[in-house]
Parts: C-alpha cells; sequence; structure tokens
C-alpha cells in the first residue's frame, strides 16, 4: 500500500552539474489535485538528460531528478485530473508540459510553449527546488517534476498535462521500446509531419542517426519520401539506418565537405534538412546544401558560443528557411497516438532502436550511448 503522504522511492539524483545519477533514496509528498502518481516500468535516456546533469541547460536547481521519457502505470489520480477516465492500473507515456495559454499552445502547436523551457526544465509546480514534490529522507528539497515528470524514479508525482494514456495495451517489450516515445520518437516524427511536411519527391537528408533521427528518418518513409539521405560518423548507425529506409548514407568522418557529398545526391540542392547534431561545420554546410526554397529545422542542442554565417540577401533571393524546433511542434494528444498506430503497423519500427539496461546499469547504459555502441537505452524499474 502506497501511503498517502511522504512516500518512499528511489531514484536517480543529481546533486549538482557535472555529478553522476546515483541511485538512492528520496521521499515524494502528496499528490495534488492535478497530479498523477505513477509507478515507473521503462525510463528512455536523452542527450538532453545528459546535456542538464553536465549543467550545460542552466534552467533550474540542484539536486536533481531528471528523466522525461517515462512509461509506467498510474497509481493515484488526483481529485481534479480533468482526464476522468485514467484509473489505477492504466499504462501511461510521459511526454512534456505546456502553459496551455500563450498564442502556440493554443493553436496546438505545443513544443513551441513560450514557457517551454522554465516549465519543463525547472519543474512544473514552481521554478525553485523547494516547490518540488522530491526531497532526501533529511528533508533536503529535490528539483523534480522535469518535464512535468522527472521519471528517473520508480515512483513520480505527475503534472497531469504530462500524461498519456496508451491506446493499446502493450506487452512489456513493446512497452519497454515505446517509452521514448514522449520526447525521442514525438520530436522527431513531429518535426517531419508539422514542419518539413515533405512530398514524395522531395529531397530528404537527416544529419545524425540518433533515436530522434532515426524516427524521423522513419517518418519520412512512412510519407513515401523516395530519396533519403542518412548521415553520421559511426557506420553501424548508416547499415541500421539504410535497413529502416534511408536510400542513400554519407558518413562525415570519411566525406571531407559534407555540402559536396550532399551535392553529388542532390545537384539542385537539398528541400529538407533535419539537424540532431548541433554540429556547427555541419550546420554551416547544410546551409550551403540546401537548394532554392529548402528548409533546414534544428532539433540538436548546439554549443551556445556557435554562429553560423549566412547573408540576408542570400536568404531572401534563395527563398531558405532556417528554423529551430522543439518537440516537433508537436501536441502530443495527438501525435503519440498515431506514433503507436504506425508502430503496430510495422511502419514506425522503434523497436530497433532500444537496448533495455537494469538499473544497476546505468553506467554502462550512458557508456555504450557515449560510444555510439547503441541508439536508444531504456531504464527497466524492474521490482527496486
Ligand atoms: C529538448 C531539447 C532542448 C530544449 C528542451 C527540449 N528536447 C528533448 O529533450
Amino acid at each position: 500500500m502506497i501511503p498517502e503522504k511522504q512516500i518512499p522511492t528511489k531514484a536517480f539524483v543529481v546533486e549538482a552539474p557535472h555529478a553522476p545519477f546515483v541511485l538512492q533514496d528520496v521521499v515524494l509528498d502528496e499528490v495534488r489535485d492535478n497530479e498523477v502518481l505513477v509507478e515507473m516500468k521503462f525510463t528512455g535516456l536523452c542527450h538532453t538528460d545528459i546535456v542538464v546533469q553536465q549543467g550545460a541547460l542552466p534552467v533550474g536547481d540542484y539536486p536533481a531528478v531528471l528523466g522525461h521519457e517515462g512509461a509506467g502505470i498510474v497509481r493515484r489520480v488526483g481529485k481534479a485530473v480533468k482526464d476522468k477516465t485514467l484509473k489505477d492500473g492504466d499504462q501511461v507515456f510521459l511526454s512534456f508540459t505546456t502553459c496551455d495559454s500563450c498564442n502556440p499552445c493554443k493553436d496546438g502547436r505545443k513544443g513551441f510553449c513560450r514557457d517551454f523551457t522554465n516549465i519543463n526544465l525547472a519543474g512544473v509546480r514552481g521554478i525553485s527546488a523547494a516547490d518540488s514534490p522530491i526531497s532526501t529522507p533529511a528533508g533536503q528539497p529535490v528539483r523534480g517534476q522535469f518535464f512535468g515528470q522527472s521519471s528517473m524514479s520508480k515512483l513520480a508525482i505527475v503534472n497531469e498535462a504530462s500524461v498519456f494514456k496508451s491506446t493499446y495495451k502493450l506487452s512489456d517489450l513493446d512497452f519497454a521500446a515505446l517509452s521514448p516515445l514522449g520526447c525521442g520518437y514525438l520530436t522527431g516524427a513531429g518535426t517531419v509531419l508539422n514542419i518539413l511536411k515533405p512530398k514524395p519527391k522531395s529531397r530528404f537528408v537527416v544529419l545524425g542517426m540518433g533515436a530522434v533521427g532515426l524516427a524521423a528518418m522513419m517518418t519520412a518513409r512512412a510519407l513515401g519520401v523516395e530519396t533519403i539521405v542518412a548521415v553520421d560518423i559511426v557506420d553501424s548507425k548508416l547499415e541500421l539506418a539504410t535497413s529502416l529506409g534511408a536510400t542513400h548514407t554519407l558518413n562525415t568522418k570519411h566525406v571531407t565537405d559534407l555540402a559536396e557529398g550532399l551535392k553529388e545526391i542532390f545537384p539542385e540542392g537539398v528541400d529538407n534538412i533535419l539537424d540532431t547534431t548541433g554540429v556547427i561545420p555541419l550546420l554551416q554546410s547544410s546551409i550551403a546544401a540546401l537548394g532554392h526554397d529548402g528548409t533546414l529545422v534544428f532539433v540538436g542542442v548546439a554549443p551556445a558560443t556557435g554562429t553560423l554565417t549566412i547573408s540576408p540577401l542570400e536568404i531572401m533571393l534563395s527563398c531558405k528557411r532556417i528554423i529551430g524546433a522543439i518537440e516537433g511542434s508537436s501536441d502530443p494528444a495527438k501525435l503519440l497516438p498515431l506514433l503507436l498506430e504506425w508502430y503496430n503497423q510495422g511502419k514506425f519500427p522503434v523497436d530497433k532502436l532500444a537496448k533495455v539496461y537494469n538499473t544497476d546499469s546505468l553506467d554502462q547504459a550512458l557508456e555504450d550511448l557515449q560510444a555510439g555502441k547503441i541508439i536508444k537505452p531504456i531504464l527497466r524499474w524492474g521490482d527496486i
């Protein structure tokens, strides 16, 4: 029986920027009216968790519990939660949360919420760790509700806006593979569906064959795009991309100039480039590789110090669009059911990207991710 208040659980806590993720006892306070208590089954690990662990997105206090690709089971529902169908035992995916009152939110472009960074990085209940639902057993506040959830935790008090009931009853295997749906996969797919909107003849390029890039590529494939170029520095990732639908690959370790490499494939320039890398020289080459009326979307976190150059005259005369995008400008309530349906139809085989690790192997998972050996590490919470 889970107590009403002072709920004990275990979570990965980051003590300070650059400190490691340490699994330790924490205490959750009561579930407020607009919140849901979720028992995590699986949590996808995303580069943003690592970037924040490194202190490179400096919004919010430490210590902190991160994690924003949670998949779990509802254990308690707050009295005022709007979804009255939500109940104990439901399988849910956790996603980002938004203010719901700015113009992008009202238009359904929720990833573009004006307050996205504060709400999701600092925590939904409030900006200081003192407002968080998490504390140490000694009573020290710990930043919580990262992306409304802080799902690197066995139990989490989640803001209702981050909770999405699964539209299918999923096996453990599928639930694990799909746990990154609320962030990584939604970002890749949403950027293609909501921003790039390619046509079958669009000349389409994805930079970076991580989880976001591969999800983008599968989406382009599902939309019938005929020519898709996958770019990376790891041959095994490019092979995987080919098996999932890329028609051409470029390894930038072997191609001296990306723009030249792309020109050989698309002499008239590229229509759509989606960048997940944030690597400045690749972005600069991408701008050069874009054709007339082409669009480049950045979804990767680039270093804060980098600069790109393009003259306003060139932008105007070439009608190029250079866009930054968060979470694919998606509305998770609409996109998650579609991606689940595609997964079930075999059109979005994200199970090919997943590797599941027990919580005692987190360090191994992070090491494998950094080494490029795996695409998407997923934590299994088991019985801890
Ligand atoms: C992030 C990317 C960096 C800004 C906040 C949202 N997306 C997912 O991790």
